[in-house]
């Protein structure tokens, strides 16, 4: 059943991919970058490129993963490399007939842009990353359904995490079981390495989990997420241990409320830049903007951070299918931060809110 889903979804990815190649005036596209081979394709593997002309599609990797990739995907033509995948392109005329040829330009090394330049001289090499980005950013059923199988995974361990934090126990420690228990509850691996920050280290918005011991009375920040089939979860949720000072409860109320105004204005068809507004207005009316240093949120799929951006910086406009993050944070430096993280699946009405993990303050 399973193998009749992904096939119909993959010719769906490759048709929908196709769609776009006279809007931009190509005769093929060239992936480089492996999120986006996946998403294209289903390979895993480490090695490979694609190559998607509007009849051929072809996957070109190396002899450890032939039958690795006849395995993952439908309606591509395998091609072995014994070492150069673009001199291989070449003397098997892969690209032969194509005069404008896109690429992921975000994603493709300069020295892979040079070489395929000077394979390819008679072509015109176009750097043309949205195509990929923006299809890939509008997320089919069997994808929706892998990232919800991810942050229900996600979810669980949060639960099950909170039973284990007590005094002197290392942020470390706490990130190894959150690693531990995710695959344990069916995650091939972490989303990132997971993020245990207490205390002032919570300042950080992107903090490393470090060797410090919790103390009673302090802030901690959780911010881990999973891969299932490749498709990310990514959740933070902050939380005390012993009860915090009035000054952070009233934090945790303007970032929890902030995250609701930006959750409240998601919907196919607002501008990003909107969104990001609607939690930032919030949060600067209150005087806490300087303290809210990054943007709203982000796309999430096979990559961690994909299009849509959520940002004050970016042009882009919600679409139905986007999957996309929300999540707000204050942070003091020398004091603590708090943060509150969500993924939504954006609809023509109000956004499904995927992540299940109560908001409510907790105090352990
Ligand atoms: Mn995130």
């Amino acid at each position: 059943m399973e193998s009749v889903l992904t096939k119909k979804h993959y010719l769906y990815i490759l048709r929908k991919i196709k769609s776009h190649f006279a809007a931009y005036r190509i005769d093929a596209y060239v992936i480089t970058f492996l999120p986006h081979i996946k998403y294209a394709s289903g390979f895993s593997g480490s090695n490979a490129i694609c190559i998607i002309t509007q009849k051929r599609n072809y996957l070109i990797t190396d002899k450890r993963y032939i039958q690795q990739a006849k395995n993952e995907t439908f309606g591509w033509e395998i091609v072995e490399s014994d070492g150069d995948i673009f001199k291989t392109v070449k003397e098997k005329k892969l690209l032969q007939k194509s005069n404008r040829i896109g690429i992921d330009g975000n994603h493709t090394a300069y020295a892979k842009y040079l070489e395929l330049k000077s394979i390819f001289s008679e072509s015109k090499i176009l750097p043309i990353s949205e195509l990929i980005e923006d299809c890939a950013s509008v997320k089919g059923q069997y994808e929706i359904e892998c990232i919800k199988t991810a942050v229900d995974i996600t979810t669980k361990v949060f639960e099950k995490i909170l039973d284990l934090i007590r005094p002197d126990i290392r942020e470390l420690e706490i990130s190894a079981e959150i690693s531990y228990l995710q695959k344990v509850l069916g995650a091939e691996g972490d989303a990132f390495p997971p993020i245990v920050a207490s205390g002032k280290n919570s300042a950080y918005p992107h903090a490393h989990s470090t060797k410090k011991k919790i103390k009673y009375g302090e802030i901690i920040t959780l911010d881990f997420g999973c891969l299932y089939k490749g498709y990310h979860s990514d959740m933070t949720r902050t939380i005390f241990l012993g009860k915090p000072e009035e000054k952070f409860k009233k934090l945790y109320g303007i970032v929890l409320e902030a995250q609701k105004k930006g959750i409240e204005v998601v919907s196919a068809g607002v501008k990003c830049k909107d969104v990001d507004f609607a939690a930032r207005n919030f949060i600067d009316k209150l005087g806490f903007g300087k303290y809210f240093t990054h943007s709203l949120g982000h796309g999430i799929g096979l990559s961690i951070h994909e299009a849509p951006h959520i940002s004050y910086k970016s042009s882009e406009v919600l679409q139905k299918g986007n999957v996309i993050t929300i999540e707000p944070g204050i942070y003091m430096q020398n004091i603590g931060g708090i943060r509150i993280e969500d993924i939504l699946l954006v609809t023509d009405s109000k956004p499904k809110i995927l992540t299940k993990a109560s908001k409510d303050l907790i105090i352990l």
